[in-house]
Formats: C-alpha cells, structure tokens, sequence
C-alpha cells in the first residue's frame, strides 16, 4: 500500500469583483457554444487538439485513474469507413424502427436524422474510448465510476474545444461497438462519444432551441 502524499495548493486569492467578472465571462462564453453538424473542410492545426485533449485529460477522475483514451483521426478513408458504418446504425435507429416514436419526436427539434455527412466533412474526428479496466501481470487493475470519470473529461474536451474557436458535436451514434473495430481498440476500452471538430461551414445555421434558465434547474437549501 502506498502512503499518500502532499504538496500544497494555493490558488491565487480573486478579489471578488474580479470573481464575478470571471464567472460572468465564462458563463457568456462557454454560455454561447452550439453544437455543430456542418463543418467546413478548413484544416484544424493539430497543437490546438493536443490542447484540448490535455485539458480534457486534467479532469477529475475516479482515483485518479484517469480511465480514458482520444483516438484523433484525420485520415479521408477511415473517416469514410466511420461515416458509412455509422450510418448503418443510424439508419436502423431512425427508419428501422429502433428509436421509439417518442424519441424520434424529441430529436424533431434538432432536424437530425440517418445521413451524417459531418463524419466526412469535419476535417477530425477525435473518439474518446472508456477503459473499463486494465490489463495487467496476472490479471486486471480496476478503474472507478469510469463513466462519470469520462463524462467529465469529455465535457472539459468541449469546453476547450468552443474556448479555442473551434465547434464540435456530441455524437453517440448507437450501438458503437463499430468504432472499436474500426479504429483498432482493445476489448477493455468502450467507445464513448465521438466528436467531430472543425470550423463551422460558412453556412451553417444551428436549430433554434432555448435554453432552460438556470433558475429552473436550481434549489437552494435555505
Ligand atoms: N444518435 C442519433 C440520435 C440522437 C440522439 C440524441 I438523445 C440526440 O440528442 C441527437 C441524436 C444521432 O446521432 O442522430
């Protein structure tokens, strides 16, 4: 058993106008991120994902396991090959009668559907794979709430992602199991989410929904 361990941690002192001057700055500007299906086929410098992957990979995590893995692919054919097999999925979601009607009515909203051209256009796809464990001499290491762990990670990811200018889109195409074989992953990593990442097409428009005010999402006690 290992002792723990530790260093200090000061955070700079805020003064506390300068406090809510920040968290009204990052509220607006995380606050004004759209998810992205069209994307323009400008390339994406790779040091920008590097950065985003590196804040993701930051995140907390159970024990600090740090349970997850970013497959980043720029190549034309395997992007091709993720497009076509997804949307052999989707397609059985959407049209095979895979998605009940009630969620195909919630998705009507957003004008989603089979075709995922963004698998293609967006000049990266970066696939965050969930280590459900680890292979080691003898047996297997444990990893902890891995979805919690990864959820988190994957929200830093997006976060970095529409900090840094870019746009993405929270994809699950379902199953996605594909992605594995596809991709070339071991058994004890799970796909995830995968992310498209580019700049949004010059025409790119996003469906009009709302947010639900923060009010409505809170309770405070007292
Ligand atoms: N995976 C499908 C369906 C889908 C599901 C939800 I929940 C969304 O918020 C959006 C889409 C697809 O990608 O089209």
């Amino acid at each position: 058993m290992s002792e723990p361990r530790f260093v200090p941690y000061r955070p700079p002192e805020i003064p506390a106008p300068e406090m809510l001057r920040r968290a009204r700055e990052f509220r607006d500007n995380l606050g004004a991120r759209r998810s992205v299906r069209h994307f323009s086929s400008r390339p994406v410098p790779r040091e920008l994902i590097e950065l985003a992957i590196a804040t993701a990979n930051s995140a907390p995590s159970g024990a600090n396991r740090q349970p997850w893995t970013f497959v980043a692919v720029g190549d034309r054919a395997l992007k091709r090959e993720i497009r076509e097999a997804a949307e052999v999925e989707e397609r059985e979601n959407y049209e095979g009668g895979r998605m009940p009607p009630e969620w195909i009515e919630a998705l009507a909203p957003l004008g989603t559907g089979w075709h995922k051209e963004f698998l293609e256009e967006a000049p990266l796809l970066v696939v965050v794979f969930a280590e459900q464990h680890r292979p080691v001499e003898g047996g297997i290491r444990k990893n902890y709430y891995v979805s919690e762990s990864v959820g988190i990670a994957c929200g830093y990811f997006i976060a970095a992602i529409h900090q840094m200018g870019l746009a993405t889109l929270t994809h699950t195409p379902s199953p996605m199991g594909f992605l594995s074989r596809v991709l070339q992953r071991p058994s004890h990593e799970k796909p995830y989410i995968l992310f498209p990442v580019g700049f949004p097409a010059a025409d790119c428009a996003v469906p009009d929904i709302p947010k639900k005010p923060a009010e409505e999402v809170t309770v405070w006690i007292p």
